[in-house]
Order: structure tokens, then C-alpha cells, then sequence
């Protein structure tokens, strides 16, 4: 015996209706104050982008992924200290746990932005897509600013002068 035709619909339709669906409750839970693309000398390949981002919810929320039209690729880096080297590394989040917040800033978390696009001047404004796990996205425009402390170069000078 087969089963009536409305019946398998509407059979299908429960099951639809049964499945979990997403909450777009978190995404007014983040909040970005103070971000900023590193102004870097024209031909410079990469920059970095700065913030500090706030998780007012009550669950941990993890920043996965960044995007800018202005980089060919970003990706999500952090500073490690090794053996006093400061070094550059991915990884695969940033964590902004619950009713806290994560600084992005120089010596630490950063967006990296790499193969630029098109020169970054003071006073430009860089868009930025933030992707986190919960699958919300923010957009944002970073303006461009210089940077306050400039970074030593890897060689000191030194090396360069020491040929007798
Ligand atoms: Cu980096």
C-alpha cells in the first residue's frame, strides 16, 4: 500500500523543519573598535592589519578567516619569541573568548596581507571581511595609518659596516 501523496510531502516537510536552524543571534555579539592597516613604503609586498575585537556573548568565538581586496592573500599570524627572534607564524585561529577581548597588534596578533594590490597611503580606508566560526562575517574598513614604532630591520647596522 502506498503511502497518500500529501502525507509524503508533508512527511518531508517535518523532516525539513526538524533540522536545526542557524542562529543569527551571535553576529551582533562582535564588535570591532580601533583597526588599522599598517601604512607601508610603496613596492612593499605585505602590510598587516590591527584591531581589538570584543566578544560580548556568552561562548568562546574564534576569528577564521580574513579577506581584503587589496591583498592577493591574508592570513591570520601571530609573533612567537624564538631564542629573541621575533618571528612570524600562521595559525589557524584567533580565539575571543566570552565576554572578553583580543588585541591584534603589533608584536602579536595580526591580519597579514600579502602580495598587495595597490599602494596603502595614510588617509585610505582598506575593507576587511572577518569570518568566524560561528559562520558570521563582519565588515569593516580599516583606515590606513603609520605605524608608531618602527621596526628595527633584522640586521643591525652594524654587519653592514664591519667590512675592514
Ligand atoms: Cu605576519
Amino acid at each position: 500500500m502506498h503511502l497518500h501523496p500529501t502525507l509524503g510531502i508533508l512527511a518531508a516537510a517535518l523532516t525539513a523543519i526538524a533540522l536545526p536552524l542557524p542562529t543569527l543571534a551571535g553576529e551582533a555579539d562582535l564588535s570591532i573598535v580601533g583597526s588599522y592597516v599598517r601604512m607601508v613604503p610603496p613596492g612593499t609586498p605585505n602590510s598587516a592589519a590591527f584591531m581589538t575585537i570584543s566578544n560580548g556573548s556568552s561562548s568562546d568565538r574564534k576569528l577564521v578567516k580574513a579577506e581584503s581586496p587589496v591583498a592577493k592573500r591574508s592570513e591570520l599570524h601571530t609573533h612567537l619569541n624564538d631564542q629573541g627572534m621575533m618571528r612570524m607564524r600562521q595559525v589557524e585561529a584567533i580565539e575571543i573568548k566570552a565576554a572578553a577581548q583580543t588585541e591584534l597588534k603589533p608584536g602579536g596578533y595580526h591580519i597579514m596581507l600579502f602580495e598587495l594590490q595597490q599602494p596603502l597611503q595614510e588617509g585610505d580606508s582598506v575593507a576587511l571581511t572577518l569570518r568566524f566560526d560561528d559562520g558570521s562575517t563582519k565588515e569593516i574598513d580599516a583606515p590606513v595609518k603609520k605605524p608608531q614604532t618602527v621596526m628595527k630591520a633584522e640586521n643591525p647596522p652594524e654587519h653592514a659596516t664591519m667590512k675592514h
